[in-house]
């Protein structure tokens, strides 16, 4: 037989379980051999960037280092890298992609 609760009660232990997933940022690195349109090219298909926002990211990660193209749960960050670094590998481009719980 089913154990009663109080509504409220069901309710707070759900939102003490329920935690939203952890959201990692996906970043590119910069190296002094992949060509800025490679880099821009690739922030649009992969990121879905428009050409003008992929263009600003590019240039953030040529002179700062490195920089976020987007946020997302743990597989797809994960899968974001490996299509980035097979495609610039392909190409025989040195970019580099990581990713950083957020
Ligand atoms: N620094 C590279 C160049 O001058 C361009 C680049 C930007 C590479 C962003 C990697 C990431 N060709």
């Amino acid at each position: 037989m089913a154990t009663k609760h109080d509504n409220s009660t069901v309710l707070a232990r759900q939102e003490q379980k329920l935690k939203p997933p952890p959201m990692y940022q996906v970043l590119l690195l910069n190296d002094d051999y992949t060509p800025m349109e490679f880099v821009v090219a690739i922030i649009q298909e992969f990121f879905s960037k428009d050409r003008e926002t992929a263009t600003q990211i590019m240039l953030k990660v040529h002179r700062d280092g490195r920089g976020m193209c987007g946020v997302y749960p743990k597989d797809i960050a994960c899968t974001k890298v490996e299509l980035v670094l097979t495609h610039a590998r392909k190409a025989g481009h040195p970019l580099q992609c990581v990713m950083e719980e957020a």
